[in-house]
């Protein structure tokens, strides 16, 4: 049996992955290994879109391969690669700026949201054709999955119009990845301010929880976490958005249904809720934290790890640039 192809990225943007990440997306990634043939990347070209900071580049793409081993991705199963040690995705990102509108691209809300922070005038030239590197990252695996959360919908179907086209003008390419977009705790809420997403940019980390934080800082930030008037821990995103975050994030990590926690916590305050999501997030963290900094301690070995990965990679992209530039008459 042909096993299905996953493809996902994440951006070096942040020492520390956060909860959201990990329920949102990461988690997914782990279980699709499982019957699915995974290429995970780290997209260290599109965190050129923003600031640039070499030395932090080099560090948080370091960290987020030990942090994506120790949340489960195996180097062995899966290809866990960075994507500047693959050349092929700026070869078909060139290719697919050359096939997209510019009007579609200026479509896209991530880059008008992102461009519009800044000031428009000053936003880079990358932030805009940021969504064609993005097709080509998929696209050169011939993926059929792209686990991602809801924000990345837009771009996923670029690269379905983007494959689409190329395949009816020159001829079958490439495959078009399926929507797989990630419904289930697929938003995980800010501690401090639940009507915003947890996010690696939001402004102050106080309502980030961190798989690379202390157990007693993320402590801290869930016992202050905002809470809701009332006293009940009730799930209701509406009127009390504090609690019903902190709900789904104690079910997703521990297994209990919501309802399964609003009876054993009835009749009880929010402190003793408190208290107990807490808990669980800290066990749940605490071996992931440990191993991926262990995995740290040896630099060396984890830059082997991800060379064999870059390895493999090459190889599957190989094939697919080489089969669009021959689609294209090109001389080879
Ligand atoms: P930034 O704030 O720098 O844009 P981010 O925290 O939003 O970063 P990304 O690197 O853009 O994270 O996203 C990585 C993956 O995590 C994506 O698939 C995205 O959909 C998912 N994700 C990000 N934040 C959340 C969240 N709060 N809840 C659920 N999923 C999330
Ligand atoms: N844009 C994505 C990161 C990303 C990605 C990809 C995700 C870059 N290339 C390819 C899936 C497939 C983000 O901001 N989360």
């Amino acid at each position: 049996m042909i096993m299905k192809r996953v493809f996902s990225g994440i951006q070096p943007t942040s020492d520390s992955f956060h909860l959201g990440n990990y329920l949102g997306a990461l988690k997914q990634w782990v279980e699709l290994q499982d019957g699915h043939d995974g290429f995970y990347c780290i997209v260290d070209l599109h965190a050129l879109s923003g600031e640039i900071e070499p030395t932090l580049l080099r560090k948080r793409t370091l960290s987020s391969a030990a942090q994506l081993i120790a949340l489960g991705i195996s180097p062995e199963t899966s290809t866990l690669f960075v994507q500047s040690q693959v050349p092929h995705h700026n070869q078909l990102g060139w290719l697919m700026e050359c096939l997209a509108g510019f009007g579609e691209a200026s479509r896209m809300t991530q880059f008008k949201d992102k461009s519009a922070k800044g000031g428009a005038e000053s936003a880079r030239v990358g932030l805009f054709t940021y969504p064609m590197l993005q097709a080509a990252d998929i696209l050169l695996y011939q993926a059929n999955l792209v686990p991602v959360g809801e924000d990345q919908r837009q771009h996923i179907e670029l690269t379905r119009d983007l494959a689409g086209r190329f395949n009816t003008r020159f001829g079958q390419t490439f495959t078009i990845p399926e929507n797989f977009i990630l419904k289930s705790a697929a938003k995980i809420q800010d501690l401090q301010d639940p009507f915003s997403k947890m996010s690696k940019s939001s402004g102050s980390s106080a309502g980030v929880l961190e798989i690379m934080d202390t157990p007693e800082s993320n402590m801290k930030k869930i016992k202050s976490a905002a809470t809701d008037a009332g006293r009940e821990v009730k799930f209701d995103e509406k009127e009390k958005p504090g609690i019903s975050n902190l709900l789904a994030i104690h079910s997703a990590l521990s297994g209990q249904t919501i309802t399964a926690l609003e009876s054993e916590f009835e009749g009880k305050g929010y402190g003793d809720f408190k208290i107990a999501v807490a808990d669980v997030v800290v066990e749940y963290l605490r071996p992931i934290r440990a191993k991926a900094l262990e995995l740290l301690e040896d630099e060396n070995h984890l830059v082997d790890l991800l060379h064999v990965g870059a390895a493999k990679a090459r190889t599957v992209a190989t094939e697919t640039l080489e089969k669009a530039y021959k689609n294209l008459g090109t001389v080879a």
